[in-house]
């Protein structure tokens, strides 16, 4: 478990760490002769059980709230300190507010130097704690301890431990319920260990770690590899979500404060969050529908333009909006964050929330954000299906719009299959697509061939490639499963025809087709004007055209030129060609001749249709062989 500490500046926060583990935080020079902590400080606290607690100690002073803010979306409870003698004071508010909006759930409110505060009296004292009560009324920390300490006189310490063991029994109950999610782990510190090589820390806010891991480091997506990890101190060869971890890593390039660790392909960069917001009170109604603040997300701080969808916040001071940052950032759907505003100097926050997905279109208005919010695995499972439209989505996809592993994920499909709101189409890759949408595919198929029957009575149906076209470029594997769930359609080699059509049809086509085979197969290098072919054979235009283009498709006649000529007399010329090559490095014009015996309006088509399969290549005024002869 991950225990911080917030409250207002000089509050006894350190001293509090200090007198609970013994080590000092305050490291820096500047913060020991300023007697402020200005970096978060860490340490680690051993229960009587031999637990091992994480400490982290943020600074107080409003000048490093942000930083506050990076430590605190980390944290599994928080230690609320608050000095008896001053009371609540502005950080105080702020840095409840900010463990509020991320979504903090367990604590210990700490009210320290009672061994000042307890000589005002006690009437003074019990209206500290009703004050202190009514400030935490209707947050997190409604019902959490309320414990008296001094590090001065030790009075309430071993109280204050007792209720650190109770919050860890509590956490990794809860803790233990939890699916493995995708790892996240926001670094905090970066830094070189002679005869190690870099080191960075963070809190593992999610997924597991081990020893040999790839990782990626976001937001460059450099990969690096986990060379060592530790613990409180200890080497570990696995740290798991709620540690402080620090990591020795090969190829540490691109690893920076504020940078994330990730796993390869376990995560997407994206510019765009959608997000559920709220405002700190006082704050909503002044809120314009764009405005750039500061959001803190991770241990990084980001400039970026927040865009309400619905215009302005609701009565319960929530609203939908969309983030739009400068560059890719990575998160993850249920992620927290807090927006401040951007003013530098005076900086205060004004609300925060939470990434409901990522990197989705730009939005008109709040309708899908408001039906995302708050839906379970499957409805949102289903929404995000939908959104992806005709063309599915991957199965790591929909991991990563649910914030699961890919594994986990599975489960979720399976049960969407059954319940038809998914299909699936790809097992490869596997892939999905929403039910409503393969529905209207259907329907749209059924359509489109009954269109170009309408269109083209001559022709047997529509060209398979043709109507996959139509169909939105649908994926390969998608069309083939839709094509074979049509009953009223028939696929014949390349091309799909309603099944009705076919029967009166087939009977005079495959007679048209046998005719004009023979006819071209009797002409050799030399058939009629394509144009006089139907005539020839005796048969209507209308059939002698469908005849030829199934014959085509069949591969059994070919169009070069002015002419069809039979595959079959093409095949014989080829094998020439290739003979001839096998002397002669080139071929001239006299030379094909020799080889084709016919005129040249035959002999012009057939050259530039060896050219056009690559058999040959035209370089200047001879031709040389092209295609790699076995
Ligand atoms: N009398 C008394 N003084 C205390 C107690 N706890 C802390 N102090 C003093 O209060 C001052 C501030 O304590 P810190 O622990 O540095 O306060 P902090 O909350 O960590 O301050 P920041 O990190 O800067 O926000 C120091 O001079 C401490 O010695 C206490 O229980 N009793
Ligand atoms: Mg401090």
């Amino acid at each position: 478990m991950i225990l911080g500490t917030a409250g207002h500046v000089d509050h006894g926060k350190t001293s509090l760490v200090h007198a609970l583990t013994g080590v000092n935080t305050d490291s820096l020079p500047e913060e020991k002769r300023r007697g402020l902590t200005i970096e978060p400080g860490f340490a680690h606290l051993k229960l009587s059980n031999g637990e091992v607690v994480s400490v982290v100690d943020v600074p107080g002073h409003e000048k490093f709230v942000r930083s506050m803010a990076a430590q605190a979306g980390g944290l599994d409870a928080v230690l609320f300190v608050i000095a008896a003698d001053e009371g609540i004071m502005p950080q105080t508010r702020e840095h409840l507010a900010i463990c509020q909006l991320l979504g903090m759930k367990r604590g210990i409110v700490a009210l320290t130097k009672i061994d000042v505060a307890q000589p005002l009296g006690e009437e003074y004292m019990a209206l500290v704690e009703s004050d202190v009560r009514a400030f935490t009324q209707g947050t997190f920390l409604e019902a959490a301890p309320l414990l008296l300490v001094s590090v001065r006189s030790m009075v309430g310490l071993d109280a204050l431990k007792e209720a650190i063991e109770h919050l860890v029994k509590e956490s990794t109950t809860s803790a233990q319920a939890s699916v493995e999610k995708p790892l996240y782990l926001p670094l905090d510190r970066v830094f070189s260990v002679a005869g190690f090589g870099t080191v960075v820390t963070g809190t593992l806010c999610a997924g597991t770690l081990k020893v040999d891991d790839a990782i990626a480091i976001a937001p460059g997506g450099e990969e690096a590899r986990v060379r060592g990890l530790q613990v409180h101190g200890q080497a570990v060869c696995e740290a798991k979500q709620g540690t402080r971890v620090a990591v020795n890593l090969s190829h540490p390039a691109g690893a920076a404060k504020g940078c994330v660790l990730l796993r390869p392909a376990e995560f997407v960069l994206t510019r765009r969050l959608d997000v559920q917001i709220s405002a700190l009170p006082g704050q909503s109604q002044s809120w314009p529908k764009r405005r750039r603040l500061f959001v803190s997300l991770g241990t990084q701080v980001y400039e970026a333009s927040v865009r309400l969808l619905s215009g302005s916040f609701d009565a319960a001071e929530t609203a939908f909006a969309q983030i739009l940052f400068e560059a890719p950032v990575a998160a993850f759907a249920g992620q927290h964050f807090v927006l401040r505003s951007n003013i530098t100097t005076g900086s205060y926050t004004m609300g925060g929330g939470v990434v409901l997905a990522l990197g989705g279109p730009r939005r008109r208005n709040d309708e899908w954000s408001r039906q995302l919010f708050g839906s379970t695995d499957l409805k949102r499972a289903v929404l995000v299906a939908e959104a992806a439209g005709f063309r599915g989505l991957t199965d790591a996809a929909l991991a990563l719009a649910l914030n699961q592993r890919e594994g986990a994920v599975r489960a979720v499909v399976e049960q969407l299959l059954a319940s038809q709101k998914l299909v699936r189409f790809d097992r490869e890759t596997p892939r999905c697509i929403a039910a409503v949408h393969w529905a209207r595919l259907s329907r749209k198929m059924l359509f489109f061939v009954q269109q170009f029957h309408d269109k083209h009575p001559e022709l047997t149906g529509i060209s398979k490639e043709e109507l996959r076209q139509k169909l939105g470029n649908l994926p390969e594997k998608a069309f083939h499963k839709l094509l074979l769930e049509q009953s009223k359609l028939e696929s014949h080699e390349a091309v799909v025809r309603l099944r009705a059509q076919t029967v009166e049809l087939s009977q005079d086509l495959t007679s048209a087709m046998q005719q004009l085979l023979q006819l071209l197969n009797d002409a050799g290098l030399a058939p009629p004007h394509a144009e006089e072919l139907p005539q020839k054979a005796n048969l209507t235009r209308a059939l002698g055209l469908a005849a030829l283009a199934a014959l085509g498709r069949e591969k059994k006649v070919l169009r070069a030129g002015d002419f069809y000529f039979s595959a079959q007399s093409v095949r014989v010329l080829e094998t020439k060609l290739l003979r001839h090559f096998e002397s002669f490095p080139t071929l001239d014009t006299q030379q094909f001749k020799e080889l084709v015996q016919q005129s040249r309006k035959f002999m012009i088509p057939l050259a530039e249709y060896f050219d056009r399969e690559q058999v040959t290549l035209r370089v200047g005024d001879v031709r040389r062989l092209k295609k790699k002869v076995l």
